[in-house]
Order: structure tokens, then C-alpha cells, then sequence
């Protein structure tokens, strides 16, 4: 087939009908990009006989050297199926974990899905990960069981066998649709529960209109259809093939070639080649039952037979004669010379790629069952237009008018031009279609020629002149001279313009890369040079609605509005896998790329020409990044370019981020080792092309404290004993520290500010782990109540959808279920904040007797603030602020804390009369403030002025009314703001409590999931043990003889574990780590052998190795902090052995 031309692909752009947006997902290798590759080959663009070998959209030399895919990119492709034309916009998407991000891009843009799996491997952790992805996004998925060949030549099972273990992989994704499917409808049942109890006063049952009272007891699963859901060949939505033979079929196209030869109706055939049906040849029929009466069922019979039978002739027997006839039955052409090559491989592929074409299986399917642009659900539209908790119908009236433009998904000039870029990319400023080189013309190349030709001639003339002078000189040197001189000054100037003309050379050698926009037109049309709005991820259409006037386009001037800016589409590409083809515009319903964008858009962004459009969700990432390297250049004059460099990167990386840490480093996160592995070659070759040095990733910890152990190191019951000293310890540290914090036995710490004027008593309490790890996953509902709280304070409401309000009482309801027990009795209630960045795992308790203030749970409560004490609500923050502080670096070694309860039990304020009072501070009040401060104390602790409760508020409020102003800016002593005191003290005591309990680090854990044969296992498991690994289980895959086994492992042992596991294992078993949980580390970093038992065990020094102390000194080490090391452990006098006799 010839190429196909780019006229074509334009006129299909236009009619949305007949497009497809569709993305290819998998598990790690199981041959996305080979799948693809044959897709690619249908057009002509690669030819068919490096289909499968050439992952043409594997482009970068990494890609091709790892033999993995790093990034997704798009290819249009043309597709013909009876009487209409296709055009398919495939994007081809990484499956390691680590790139993941890339997987989101993709999803995002497109309408359906091409799940590809393994056949040998079956359902893989990505393959899970990647059906919620599709989900999540509302994309429709079809499946391509790949890699059958295997079956038959690596695994050698019969047709039988193989139908069997066929099926069994489509239960196992079923299973995981299943899965997500049933958990929907509960959620929406829920839902509807929720709206149908709040329409009915409580109390009473919804009765019917005949008066019957009804209890519906189903869950709503029955009468839901999900049958379209699932993937069964019958549907038409299963796909076998073996992309690396380029061949594929659906049970359709058998039911078409069988229809013919059997005489049987195609519809028959359609529903009875795929299950328990079996043929027979007595009565003529199709009967049910194969199984139970032994019959071989259609599948096997009439297609896995026949492949099996190709296999065995082709590749094991090589038998040339049945081959021939094989080929003459199926009415194939092959050519002589693959007949006789010396891979039976090829010619394999040659009978398969004409018998049972792979693009052709594959693309139609596409076409048929999944859904064009203009088929777009209202469901989904609304969730891609309500950002985080938002609810639609909370958002301004024009913008909810924009989902039937989404909707339509028309191309008019009237429609509103909406745009979603998912991803930056960089290109080589050279791949670009404008700065490539063009094949000339005829008359091109004659005026080329003539152009030569004549600097060919001025250049003899001017070498003649040259001469010339030198000639002369001889003669008169007087006149030479001049000449010479005024030729020197020529060649001067002609230095000087060429190096002005040099420089903007090498500016623009400098900007070889280029930002490329990876987006999707969701309605209208975009034009080059075309002026668009880009609205942030943080836009509110309802405020710029407000300020912006009516009409009002990109084209104007506009006033600035936050998170909006207007930009020009500069050009419009369409996106051919390693080529850029510009376009002139772009209907709706298409992917492209967009050029200019990239001082307006960092990542991602919405891009429309009406300013009521909101930014759509932000992307579902799935990993989350955790390997840090701080980076610095080998040259450290070159330090901006490597800041250009890693700020280029940043923006070329959906999920790399760049930050600078407290300590000047300049420090990459990324998702894994391999992704951190490409982001450094990125760096060093394309975006700051400078030596770089990485440091060795810089490993996250957290700090936590634990309960009191009761068994010392050596098992032996501690009782008692362990009391005594700890009272004893306080009681020493009390000693030590005469002004410091005073600490009682049960780690109650009362610290007092530098000015003497307020008193904290801060207590530190171990939380229990589920709790941690609930408050860890809640984090955004967290951030959603935080900024519910800060609304209320500035006097706004925030809209929160149903669904939020219900998951934060669950959230609410199951935090309560975890803090059971006296000690925490309504804790819950008395939240006051969480850290450390407001939505941390751990809880500020206000444990003050009598003082009031909004509840974090505002937003289910819907209360109002409550009138409380004013100076100490005024100081509310600062108590807030030190917690933040404390929680984000522990006294260990500075790293965020997790997992602790801080309870502050009192909360004394002693305050100066004038402060409250006067408005006005003269010089001498502070200077007898000392005196004055023991006569007039006023005790504004707060249980005073509760108790006196409301007759008191308003005075309260009143005498605050001048003096609060003065509070907040004014209070100044020789000890600096005192609110600044109140965050200083308040950090100072948590981190105090925090000490006086036993100290843990915490581990971040991965949890990785090995394939590997039965001969290499005990390798695994030697590799996991070394490097600290726990196994969790392992189960043998059924029909196969592989196991698989879940591990956690450590991150910080993690470096190097993939490639050590593939070395020792001779790359059978290669392992994916994915980050899963923080674990607390046993062992105490500041052990030390205190009861006899432990002498006795560990000795004095105790010098076994202790693993949270190494991981705590290395990152004191790393952070410059003190490290208590002992260089020479035995200063003993070192003797010769020898001469000692
Ligand atoms: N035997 C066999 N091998 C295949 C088949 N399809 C792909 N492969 C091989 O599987 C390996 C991985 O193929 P890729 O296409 O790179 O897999 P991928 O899914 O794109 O991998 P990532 O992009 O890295 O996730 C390659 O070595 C292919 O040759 C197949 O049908 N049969
Ligand atoms: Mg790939």
C-alpha cells in the first residue's frame, strides 16, 4: 500500500464521524510499540517487513537500546473499511511504572482504548493499573491478547489447552472491570440514597404513590446493563494476535471466511466460534455443551487448529510441501524468495500478514467499537469540567452553556474553540517541518548554480587585486601603505559585522529545542496564528466572568486576570510519530501539536477563546515521584545553564519536578530509577549540554515516636526497671536546662516564650498506625476542608459537590473508629490542625481547657465561627505555624514527621495591660514595662474568660477592637514580634515532646512484583534478602511455569536491585518497583544497652550494626548536621605481632 498522502489525512480531519482517538495501554513489554508497528506499516510509512522489528515510535536511542518505550507519541493513520474511510489518531504510551505520567497524557486526549496483554503473562500490575486509568478518564476499552506465538512454540500447548488459558486471561480482565464497575454503582447508589434522603424529611420512608411502603434491598447492581463492560470475542471486542508475526483476528473474521465454506449463517457463527459449542456433522448443527460431552468447541476447531497447523508446518517441521498447501488452500501469493529464506520466521510472516492481516483486525475493530469524537458522554464532559470539588452545577451559568459545545463537537466558526494540552515535548529545532530541508526544484537549482558561479567569479577577482599591491609596494611603499592601511580597517569592520552577525547565530544555536504543545480540539476550529486564552490550572471562570467585559475575545486587550493569559498559536502540526506535518488549522475531534506556547504553558493547560471555559481536572497521575538527586555541573561556571537546562526538563517532563532545597542544591525527583536514568541523559544532551554530576539519590525518611517497648533487645520483660529511668532522664535533663523546656515523666513539656508572656504545655502521643496511613491517604480532603476553613474566615463560602462532603464524613467517621480509648476521647472533635503543609499524617490536639475555636470539620457542620477568647484566637496561628514547622523536620535528622499526635494541655498568656488597652505606646510605657508587669498582670488565660462567658464578650471584643491592630503588627520588645516568639516556642516544645518519647525513623517501602521460572527463584529470593527484601507471598501462575512474587523492599536498599536481579537471573526475572507505604524501622537509632541482660548480649559498645542509626547519620552527614561518630574507636598503640615474641 503507498503512502498515504497528507491531503488526505486533512480532508478526514474535517469529518468527526469517521475520526478515532485511540491510545494503546499495557503491562511493560507486551508489544504496545510492535502492535503499532504493523498498525504504522498498513499506511505505508514503514514497510511491512520491518514491521514488529522497527518500533518505529520507539524514537529515541534510548528507547531503542533498552528496548522500552519512555514517552507516548501520536501517528495519524488512514484506514479504509468497506465503504467509509477512517482516520485514527494512535498514540503509543510507555508501560514501565515509572513513566506512567505518560499513560495519563495519553488517556486524557483520547476516546478509546487498545489494551493490549500477554498471553503468556496474563494480567499484569500495569494492565490493572491501566483499565482504571481508562475508567477513571470514562474511555472505552477494547482487547489484544498479543503474543499467541508463544502458546505454541515457548509454552507448547495444544489448541486446547491454549482455548482454555484464553479464557482464563479474559475472566482475569473481566475480573478487574468487574471490580471497578461494581464499585461505581455502589458509589452511585449512594448518591442517590443521599439526594432521596434529603428530599424526604427524616424519619419518614419514600413512599409509593399507592401508599405501598418499599424497602429496596438490592445493591443496584441488577438492574444496571454492564454486559457492553466486559470483553468477550463474541462482542467484537477481543482481539488474538501475534503483533511480532504481524497477524490478528477477531471471531467476525472467522465467522466471514466460515460462512462461506460451512454454509452456516455469519450471525451463528458469530455468537457460538467463542464458548461451549461444538459442531455436529451428523445432525448439522451447532450444539451447546462441548465440554461436558468431551467435543473439541468451534474455537479450537475451526481457528486454533488451523494456526497450530500453519505453526507446526511452517516453523517446528518445515515442511515445504505443506506449506504449499496451506498456501494454495488459503488462496495466498508468496513470494519465491520467502519461500527459500533461511528464517522460517519470515516466512511466516508473509503467509500470516496476507492470511490474517494485524491492522486490519485490529483498526476495524477500532472503528466499530469505539466511539468517535462527537460521541462523547454528557458524564464525562461534566467531569472534565469540574475541577477537584467542585460541583458543575456550581459554576457560572456560561460555563455550564460550554458542555453542549463540548458535546456537539462542531468545527463552525461559531463554536467556541476549546483545547486541552496534556503534555509539553521538546523537538530538535531541526525536525521542525519549517527548518527542514525541502527537495528543490529545477529552477531552485539553476539559480543556485548561478549564484555560485558568481561568487566564484568575484572571489578570483578579489585574490587578483590582493596581488596587486604587493606588486606596487615595490615601487613606492609611500603609497602602498594607505592601501594596505585602509584594507586592514575594511577587514576589520568586516570582522566586527560578521561577529555582530555571529552572535544571534548563536543565540538561536542556543534555542535548538523547541516546546511542542500535545493537545486535542474539543470544539471548533484552531487556526494558525489564531489568538486563544490559556487558563492555569487555578482559573475561576465565575471571577474573570465578573471582570472581564461582555464579548470580550483574546483578540483585546485584555485586563489582567490571575491564572489567565492570551497567547498566538503560531503553528499547527499533526503529529506523525518522528515527523511534524504543518497544518494551516484543525477541526475539533483531533489531536495535534501546538507550537508558541511554551512561555504560557509549563505542563499542561486549557486553551479556549472563551474566557468562561473552565480548566479541565487535572491529570490522574498514578506514581508518585521519590527518588531525589541533587545535581550540580562539573564546571561550576556553568551553573545557569545547568538552571536553564533543569528548567527546560521540567517542562518537557509530565512528571519530573525541579526544585531548589533550603541548602542551594539543586535537586531532580523523579519516579524511578529508569526515569531518573532518562531524565539525566536529557539533561546532559539536549537541555543544558554540560557535564553534570548526580549525587546518589537522596533517600526520603520520615520520623515518628512509638509507645514505651515492653521486652528490651534480648526479649527480657522490661516492667518497672525502664520507668525508673526514664523519670530518672527527665528529671537529669531538668537539671541541665534550668531556663529550657521543663519535661515531667509522662512528656509533658511546658515551655515558655523568651519574653515571659505566654506558656505552652505540648505533649507528644504515637498515633496509631491506621490512623496514619488514613490521614496520609486523605490528604486532598484535607486540603479541601483547610480551604473550606479559610474561606470561612474571609467571610466566602466555598462549594463543595455532595460526593466530597460524603467522603469527608466517612473520613470523619473511620478517623473516629481508629481513635478509640480513653486517651483519645473526642479527639476527633478537638482536631485542631493537620502538618506538617496543612494536610499532613500528623494532628494538632487542642487539649486547652476552654478554648474555643472553628472546628476543621466546618464544613460538615456548617457552624458558624463561635465567639471566642480574642487574644488567644488571635494567636491562634502562630500555634498552628510552629506546628507546621515542627512536623516538617523532626529532631532526628531533620526529616518530616508522620504519624504523631501533638496535644497542646495548656496555653497560659500573660499579657502587658497596654497592649490591650491604648492605642498609642509611648516610649516610656516600654521602658517601665518590667515594673509594670508584675503589678498589673492581666491573666488572660482562657478559662477565665470562658467561664464569664457572654456578658464578658462583648467587652471582650470591644477593648480588643483598638487593641488587637496593635497585637498584630505592634507588639514589639527587645525579644522581636511576639507572634514570632509564640511559633518559635510552639516548634521548640513539639519537637521537645516529640524527644521525650522513644524515636523511630521510618522507611519508605516499594512494593515490587517478580515473574520468574522455577530455576531462578532461589536467586530472587537471595537477591531480596541481601538487599533487606520481605516476601509477601508467592503463587504459581496457573498453565505456566512461572512464579510470581510480591516483596516489599526498602527504598533506600532499592538502587541498583532491578539491574543486580536481572544479572543474576540472566534477565528472567525483572522486577517493578512501585512505592507503596512508609514503614517504621524496629530498631532505635539511639540504642545503647541499658539493662543487664542487653551487657551481657550486645556488650558495652554495643558495636552490632544498627540500621536506622546508619540511615540517620547518612542523611546528617548528607544535611551537615552534627553527627555523633567516634573516628578512632581503640586508640590503642598499634604493635607488630612479630617482634612482640
Ligand atoms: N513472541 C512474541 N514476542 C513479541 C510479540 N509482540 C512483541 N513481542 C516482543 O516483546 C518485546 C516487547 O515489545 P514492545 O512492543 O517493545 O513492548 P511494549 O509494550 O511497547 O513495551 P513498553 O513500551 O516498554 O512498555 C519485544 O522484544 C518484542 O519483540 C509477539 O506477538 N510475540
Ligand atoms: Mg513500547
Amino acid at each position: 500500500m503507498g503512502h498515504t498522502s497528507l491531503e488526505k489525512l486533512i480532508r478526514l480531519q474535517k469529518k468527526t464521524s469517521n475520526i478515532r482517538n485511540i491510545c494503546i495501554l499495557a503491562h511493560v513489554d507486551h508489544g504496545k510499540t510492535t502492535l503499532a508497528d504493523c498498525l504504522v506499516a498498513s499506511n505505508g510509512i514503514i514497510s511491512t517487513r520491518l514491521a514488529g522489528k522497527m518500533r518505529y515510535l520507539d524514537s529515541r536511542e534510548d528507547e531503542q537500546i533498552r528496548g522500552i518505550t519512555m514517552k507516548s507519541s501520536a501517528i495519524s493513520l488512514h484506514f479504509t473499511s468497506g465503504e467509509s474511510e477512517y482516520l485514527i489518531n494512535l498514540i503509543d504510551s510507555p508501560g514501565h511504572v515509572d513513566f506512567s505520567s505518560e499513560v495519563s497524557t495519553a488517556v486524557r486526549l483520547c476516546d478509546g482504548a487498545i489494551v493490549v496483554v500477554d498471553a503468556v503473562e496474563g494480567v499484569c500490575p500495569q494492565t490493572q493499573a491501566v483499565l482504571r486509568q481508562a475508567w477513571l478518564e470514562n474511555i472505552r476499552p477494547v482487547l489484544v491478547i498479543n503474543k499467541i506465538d508463544r502458546l505454541i512454540v515457548e509454552l507448547k500447548l495444544s489448541p486446547q489447552e491454549a482455548y482454555t488459558h484464553l479464557q482464563k486471561i479474559l475472566e482475569q480482565v473481566n475480573a478487574v472491570t468487574g471490580a471497578l464497575f461494581t464499585s461505581k454503582v455502589l458509589e452511585e447508589r449512594a448518591v442517590k440514597e443521599a439526594e432521596l434522603e434529603g428530599a424526604v424529611p427524616e424519619g419518614e420512608v419514600p413512599e409509593l404513590s399507592g401508599g405501598e411502603q418499599v424497602y429496596d434491598w438490592s445493591a443496584g447492581l441488577e438492574e444496571t446493563d454492564d454486559s457492553h463492560l466486559y470483553f468477550s470475542p463474541d462482542q467484537g471486542n477481543v482481539v488474538f494476535a501475534s503483533a511480532f508475526d504481524s497477524w490478528g483476528f477477531s471471531i467476525h473474521q472467522f465467522a466471514q471466511i466460515y460462512c462461506q465454506k460451512m454454509g452456516i449463517r455469519s450471525e451463528v457463527l458469530q455468537k457460538t466460534l467463542w464458548g461451549d459449542f461444538y459442531i455436529n456433522p451428523k445432525a448439522k448443527k451447532i450444539m451447546k455443551g462441548a465440554q461436558s460431552k468431551g467435543k473439541k468447541p468451534l474455537f479450537v476447531q475451526l481457528v486454533l487448529d488451523n494456526i497450530w497447523s500453519l505453526y507446526d508446518a511452517v516453523v517446528t517441521r518445515r515442511d515445504k510441501e505443506k506449506v504449499e498447501k496451506i498456501v494454495a488452500s488459503l488462496g495466498l501469493k508468496v513470494m519465491a524468495r520467502d519461500l527459500r529464506h533461511s528464517d522460517p520466521k519470515v516466512l511466516l510472516s508473509a503467509i500470516c500478514s496476507q492470511w490474517l492481516p494485524l491492522s486490519q483486525a485490529v483498526l476495524s475493530m477500532v472503528c466499530e467499537r469505539l466511539p468517535s469524537p462527537s460521541e462523547m458522554s454528557a458524564e464525562r464532559v461534566e467531569k472534565l469540567m469540574s475541577v477537584g470539588t467542585r460541583r458543575f452545577d456550581s459554576l457560572p451559568e456560561k460555563t455550564q452553556q460550554l458542555k453542549q459545545a463540548f458535546l456537539d463537537c462542531v468545527s463552525e466558526d461559531s463554536a467556541p474553540v476549546i483545547v486541552f494540552v496534556s503534555k509539553m515535548f521538546a523537538v530538535d529545532s531541526k525536525a521542525l517541518p519549517q527548518n527542514k530541508q525541502r527537495p528543490l526544484t529545477q529552477e531552485e537549482l539553476a539559480q543556485r548554480r548561478e549564484l555560485a558561479r558568481q561568487r566564484h567569479a568575484e572571489r578570483q577577482a578579489t585574490s587578483q587585486i590582493a596581488e596587486d599591491p604587493d606588486s606596487a609596494s615595490a615601487g613606492g611603499a609611500q603609497t602602498a601603505t594607505p592601501t594596505n592601511n585602509t584594507n586592514t580597517d575594511a577587514d576589520a569592520l568586516c570582522a566586527q559585522t560578521e561577529a555582530l552577525s555571529v552572535k544571534p547565530a548563536e543565540e538561536e544555536e542556543e534555542k535548538k529545542e523547541h516546546f511542542i504543545a500535545f493537545a486535542r480540539v474539543y470544539s471548533g476550529v484552531v487556526r494558525r496564528g489564531q489568538r486563544v486564552f490559556v487558563l492555569g490550572p487555578k482559573y475561576d471562570p465565575a471571577l474573570t466572568l465578573r471582570t472581564l467585559p461582555e464579548g470580550c475575545s483574546a483578540d483585546d486587550t485584555v485586563p489582567s486576570v490571575p491564572h489567565l493569559a492570551c497567547c498566538t498559536l503560531e503553528h499547527l502540526y499533526m503529529l506523525m510519530g518522528r515527523e511534524l506535518e504543518e497544518l494551516e488549522e484543525v477541526p475539533a475531534g483531533n489531536v495535534l501539536g501546538i507550537a508558541g506556547m511554551e512561555d504560557f504553558i509549563l505542563k499542561s493547560a486549557t486553551v479556549s477563546t472563551s474566557p468562561a471555559c473552565p480548566p479541565f481536572t487535572p491529570l490522574n497521575f498514578e506514581a508518585t515521584p521519590i527518588v531525589r538527586v541533587a545535581i550540580e555541573p562539573k564546571h561550576p561556571s556553568e551553573m545557569p545553564k545547568l538552571v536553564r537546562g533543569m528548567r527546560l526538563l521540567n517542562q518537557a517532563d509530565p512528571c519530573a519536578e525541579v526544585l531548589i532545597q533550603e541548602t542551594g542544591e539543586h535537586v531532580l525527583v523523579t519516579a524511578g530509577e529508569v526515569h531518573l536514568q532518562r531524565c539525566l541523559d536529557d539533561l546532559r544532551e539536549r537541555f543544558a549540554k554540560i557535564e553534570i554530576s548526580a549525587s546518589k539519590p537522596i533517600i526520603p525518611f520520615r520520623e515518628t515516636i512509638i509507645r514505651p517497648p515492653k521486652v528490651d533487645m534480648v526479649n527480657e520483660d522490661l516492667g518497672r526497671q525502664q520507668k525508673v529511668a526514664v523519670i530518672h532522664q527527665a528529671k537529669e535533663e531538668q537539671s541541665k536546662y534550668h531556663e529550657g523546656p521543663q519535661v515531667d515523666s509522662g512528656g509533658l513539656v511546658n515551655l515558655t516564650t523568651p519574653n515571659k508572656m505566654a506558656t505552652i504545655g505540648v505533649r507528644a502521643v504515637p498515633l496509631p498506625e491506621e490512623a496514619t496511613r488514613l490521614l496520609e491517604g486523605s490528604a486532598e480532603l484535607i486540603r479541601t476542608m483547610e480551604q473550606f476553613s479559610l474561606f470561612a474566615r474571609e467571610g466566602k463560602t466555598l462549594e463543595i459537590s455532595q460526593k466530597t462532603l460524603e467522603q469527608i464524613q466517612e473520613f470523619r467517621t473511620r478517623l473516629e473508629g481508629h481513635l478509640q480509648g480513653w486517651k483519645w476521647r473526642n479527639a476527633v472533635e478537638r482536631i485542631w490542625a493537620f502538618g506538617p503543609r496543612r494536610c499532613g499524617p500528623n494532628i494538632l490536639l487542642n487539649g486547652v481547657e476552654g478554648y474555643q475555636r472553628p472546628s476543621v470539620w466546618q464544613c460538615l457542620e456548617g457552624e458558624k465561627e463561635k465567639p471566642e477568647a480574642a487574644t488567644l484566637r488571635d494567636f491562634d496561628n502562630s500555634i498552628v505555624n510552629g506546628f507546621q514547622l515542627a512536623t516538617l523536620s523532626g529532631p532526628m535528622c531533620e526529616e518530616p514527621l508522620m504519624g504523631v499526635c501533638f496535644s497542646v494541655e495548656s496555653w497560659e498568656m500573660k499579657l502587658a495591660p497596654q497592649f490591650t488597652q491604648q492605642d498609642s505606646v509611648e516610649e516610656e510605657t516600654t521602658s517601665r514595662q518590667g515594673s509594670e508587669n508584675s503589678d498589673n498582670e492581666t491573666r488572660a488565660a482562657v478559662s477565665g474568660e470562658s467561664e464569664s462567658g457572654g456578658s464578658n464578650e462583648a467587652e471582650a471584643s470591644s477593648s480588643s477592637a483598638g487593641g488587637q491592630s496593635r497585637w498584630r503588627g505592634d507588639v514589639t520588645d527587645c525579644y522581636g514580634p511576639f507572634s514570632g516568639q509564640l511559633i518559635a516556642a510552639m516548634k521548640e516544645a513539639c519537637r521537645h515532646a516529640f524527644q521525650a518519647k522513644p524515636q523511630r525513623l521510618m522507611a519508605a517501602m516499594y512494593t515490587c512484583e517478580i515473574m520468574a521460572t522455577a530455576e531462578v527463584l532461589g536467586r530472587v529470593y537471595g537477591v531480596l534478602s541481601k538487599r533487606e527484601g520481605r516476601v509477601l507471598n508467592e503463587e504459581m501462575k496457573e498453565g505456566t511455569d512461572m512464579f510470581i512474587i510480591r516483596a516489599v523492599l526498602p527504598v533506600a536498599e532499592s538502587f541498583g536491585f532491578a539491574d543486580e536481579m536481572r544479572k543474576r537471573t540472566s534477565g528472567l526475572a525483572s522486577p517493578q518497583l512501585v512505592f507503596s507505604h512508609w514503614e517504621v524501622i524496629s530498631s532505635d537509632p539511639f540504642w545503647v544497652p541499658t539493662t543487664e541482660e542487653e551487657y551481657l548480649h550486645f556488650g558495652e559498645k554495643a558495636d552490632s550494626a544498627n540500621q536506622a542509626l546508619k540511615y540517620m547519620n547518612a542523611v546528617r552527614k548528607r544535611k551537615g548536621l552534627y553527627v555523633e561518630e567516634k573516628i578512632v574507636e581503640h586508640a590503642e598503640k598499634q604493635r607488630t605481632l612479630g617482634k612482640n615474641k
